[in-house]
């Protein structure tokens, strides 16, 4: 089997593809392959299964599934694999995404989703590719220059001159 250093990002729908490109384009800065799919968990369940059951041939070592309103998409592919499963909660439903939040965040004991902010498919990409450097050095060193990069950003802005 290839080493599993691809991502595997799902949304409930076509609505929530904002957010998997923002985590498709942090991977990609990071030099981690990712494939998007659109599967909804209750509206086309087998080929969702189907997604799943193929993740150790696609090399997928994390997955991060997207979804809104009841949100079940992250705790529906945590229920059948035992990679890593990062749930993006989506704003929309009747608390414009703090509906979708408690309901990813809650998922019962025994199965685990780890969750990010409400459209935050940035970090749901840099949570991911963090899983992945676990074993990959360079992948590490790659996201450490990301921190540094971002640090002297902040330090060279106006606001912090004499600092
Ligand atoms: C969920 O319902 C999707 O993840 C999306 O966030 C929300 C709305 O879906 P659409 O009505 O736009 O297909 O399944």
């Amino acid at each position: 089997m290839e080493r599993p250093n691809r991502v595997g990002i799902v949304v409930g729908s076509r609505s929530d593809i904002a957010a998997a490109e923002k985590a498709a384009a942090v991977l990609g800065d990071l030099g981690v392959e990712s494939e998007t799919r659109v599967i909804s968990a209750h509206r086309a369940p087998e080929l969702l299964a189907r997604w799943i059951a193929s993740l150790d041939e696609r090399a997928i070592g994390v997955v991060i599934a997207i979804a809104g309103l009841a949100a079940h998409l992250p705790g529906v592919v945590a229920s059948q694999t035992t990679r890593p499963v990062i749930g993006v909660p989506m704003a929309g439903g009747v608390s414009d995404g703090l509906d979708a939040l408690l309901a990813i965040v809650q998922m019962p004991k025994g199965v685990p989703v780890a969750t990010v902010g409400v459209g935050n498919g940035e970090n749901a990409g840099l949570l991911a590719a963090a899983i992945l450097g676990v074993s990959d050095p360079s992948l590490r060193d790659r996201l450490a220059a990301r921190r540094a990069a971002q640090a002297r950003e902040i330090a060279a802005d106006a606001a912090n001159e004499g600092l």
